[in-house]
């Protein structure tokens, strides 16, 4: 494998390859000519769509490998997380279709089962592979059927909790599984954790960084159960083919294929900086540049980071936790400043919750920074361990919302739902960055129990960020422009909407108060009933599923009695299906969350409303918006 200098000028052997039966036909050299033409055939196509580089680059020869030695599709090959699945997606049918990588009606940038008998487990959030994998390995011995099964998983993602259960799992099961550790030495940051200490032993290069001389005689793999193989290097296709071919006649049982790889392999630019070249936007291949969009104000991200720097200043019990996502969550930030306060507990989202639980219970003021998608997994830690015992966990909820061309599999469209029905919790979301600070300092001063702060992907508005945040009264919302005839009521970034609909609204002779929720909970009541009683339409805007936000206004309005005969009302939250990818303004268009479908919805709500109003607004409203959903209360007066 040499370095790539020039874009990929000739790829007569890729173009050959319709299949991986294609090939199965190829000669050991001609496999090896067929990594360089794929590599540089990977980095051409992220060069111009962007996406997951490194960590394609880092299993082009174990792709090969592995579709040149097994019968793909019918033997399994499940990709962990998925996002190094670039290359196994152009040599499996799908090479004419890269260029639409990560777009709205394009190829995903994981593995999808609807895309390919190739991809036969959807991934996208990590460790999943050798649970999916003993599950289709017991699949093949129950129905009678012959079949491999292959899992690829990083030494990242091998991390978590769920691998660990798998491989506890498949220890004691005996089946035949195939597991090939792509050991990369490297998460999205550098891996962390005692596994990663393990494992850098197992190479022999821990600190003397001398060569293995031989196999250790104890590790985790082993002890468990897996007859372990390696370490080999995972871009020796001479070493790789043979290895595979005889584990694949080896008798049935798990196996731990070791595979030393190196993240970004064959690209410098990737292979010199492997964190930056993780995800990219576009870049320029030669000087390794990527595009970049100058940004109109800050991200949210980095307003979080700075704001909880701020607070950490003035709070030596403020402690900071990711779980492996140091840069996507802004902590490495507040890592820098206070390295003793911060922790990077790897891909363990679960672990993080509770650990985060048990400082709070030790007195310190755990800030935990996960994505809102990621966080699902630690719904149990969250209920049984934080919720329950009415700890003062603060959780910083990042990507809340819809995020473009990660697709729905990142979307952070449930955290309202799963937070706010949890007795003892405290839910806000931030309406721009502004707020965002107030409510990092509003998190930090809050030790009556857990709170949660959600704020999207993205930049903010471009206000001017508060000197210093002010903690903010627990359960009061604010009023941002007062009107007559509709109260819009939005809880998060979808505000900037609402106040642009309601000045298409004004063009129709609506007047509209547009009011921020700040807290889903507790719910501001009184503003909730002020609203209510003194407008002929109430609607909720928030940018998460069916039974958020909304729902609980409803549920608030119902116990109250206050539905039976005043002011219709409706809830505008994310549709009941899951978006694709696309960009975010379509993601938004498709989800009718824009200013323009805000004040459609409107229209529509009124039209009848307006007729039984004696034709009071009638004659100023068109109406034909669909709404998501309906609860209206009988006729008025
Ligand atoms: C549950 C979950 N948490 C976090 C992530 C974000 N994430 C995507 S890839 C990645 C690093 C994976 O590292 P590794 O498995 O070693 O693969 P590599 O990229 O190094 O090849 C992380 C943390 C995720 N996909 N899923």
């Amino acid at each position: 494998m040499g370095f790539i200098s020039t874009t990929a000028d000739t790829t007569p052997l890729l173009d050959r390859i319709r299949s991986p039966r294609d090939m199965r036909r190829l000669e050991h050299l001609e496999l090896v000519r067929l990594a360089d033409e794929l590599r540089a055939e990977t980095l051409k196509v992220v060069s111009e769509t962007g996406g997951h580089l490194g960590s394609s680059l880092g299993v082009i020869e174990l792709t090969i490998a592995i579709h040149a030695v097994f019968d793909t599709p019918h033997d399994k090959l499940l990709w962990d997380v998925g996002h190094q699945c670039y290359p196994h997606k152009i040599l499996t049918g799908r090479r004419e279709r890269m260029s639409s990588l990560r777009k709205k009606g394009g190829i995903s940038g994981f593995t999808r089962r609807s895309e390919s008998p190739y991809d036969p487990f959807g991934a996208a959030h990590s460790s999943t592979s050798i649970s999916a994998g003993l599950g289709f390995s017991v699949g093949f011995d129950l129905a009678g059927e012959e079949g491999h099964v292959v899992c690829v998983i990083g030494d990242g993602a091998m991390s978590a909790g769920m691998a660990f259960e798998a491989l506890n799992n498949a220890g004691a099961l005996g089946r035949r599984l195939i597991v090939i550790l792509n050991d990369n030495d490297m998460s999205i940051s550098p891996s962390t954790g005692a596994l990663s200490r393990h494992l850098s032993q197992i190479r022999g290069i821990e600190e003397t960084h001398e060569p293995a001389t031989s196999e250790p005689k104890q590790n985790l793999f082993r002890n468990l159960g897996f007859r372990y193989c390696g370490p080999v290097d995972g871009h020796d296709l001479g070493t790789l083919l043979p290895l595979l071919k005889s584990l694949k006649e080896a008798e049935p049982g798990p196996i731990l294929l070791h595979a030393v790889t190196r993240k970004g392999a064959g690209y410098h630019h990737a292979e010199a900086a492997p964190d930056k070249y993780h995800g990219v936007n576009p870049f320029d291949i030669l000087s390794g540049t990527q595009v970049k969009t100058p940004a109109k104000a800050p991200a949210y991200t980095k307003v979080f980071a700075n704001a909880l720097i701020d607070e950490a200043r003035r709070d030596d019990r403020i402690v900071g936790i990711t779980a492996a996502m140091a840069t996507g969550t802004g902590i490495d930030l507040f890592q820098r400043e206070f390295p003793e306060r911060c922790f990077d507990v790897g891909i363990a989202e679960q672990h993080a919750v509770t650990f985060a639980a048990g400082l709070a219970a030790s007195g310190m003021k755990p800030f935990c920074a996960i994505y809102s998608s990621f966080l699902q997994r630690a719904y149990d830690q969250i209920v049984h361990d934080v919720a329950l015992q009415n700890l003062p966990v603060r959780f910083a909820i990042d990507r809340a919302g819809l995020v473009g061309a990660d697709g729905p599999t990142h979307a952070g469209a449930f955290d309202i739902g799963y937070l706010a029905n949890l007795p003892n919790f405290t839910v806000m979301a931030a309406s721009d960055e502004a707020e965002l600070v107030h409510m990092v300092a509003t998190a930090a001063a809050h030790q009556q129990g857990p709170i949660a702060v959600r704020y999207p992907r993205g930049e903010g508005t471009g206000v001017t960020l508060p000197v210093q945040g002010q903690v903010l009264p627990i359960g009061r919302g604010r009023i941002i422009e007062t009107g007559k005839h509709v109260a819009l009521l939005s809880f998060g970034t979808r505000l900037a909407e609402c106040l642009v609909a309601r000045r298409l609204l004004a063009d129709h002779g609506l007047s509209v108060t547009v009011a921020d929720a700040r807290f889903a909970k507790p719910l501001d009541t009184d503003l909730i009933a002020e609203l209510f009683s003194s407008h002929d339409l109430l609607v909720t805007v928030e940018e998460g599923a069916t039974g958020g936000f909304g729902a609980l206004v409803l549920h608030h309005l119902a116990q109250k009695g206050m539905l039976d005969g005043r002011c219709a009302i409706r809830t505008l939250t994310l549709p009941d299906h899951f978006i694709a990818q696309a960009s975010p303004e379509d993601m938004y268009d498709e989800a009718r969350l824009t200013a323009r479908h805000i004040a459609g919805h409107i229209r529509g709500a009124l039209a009848p409303i307006g007729g039984r109003a004696g034709g009071r607004l009638s004659t100023s409203i068109g109406g034909h918006g669909e709404m998501q959903q309906v609860h209206r209360a009988e006729d008025r007066g």
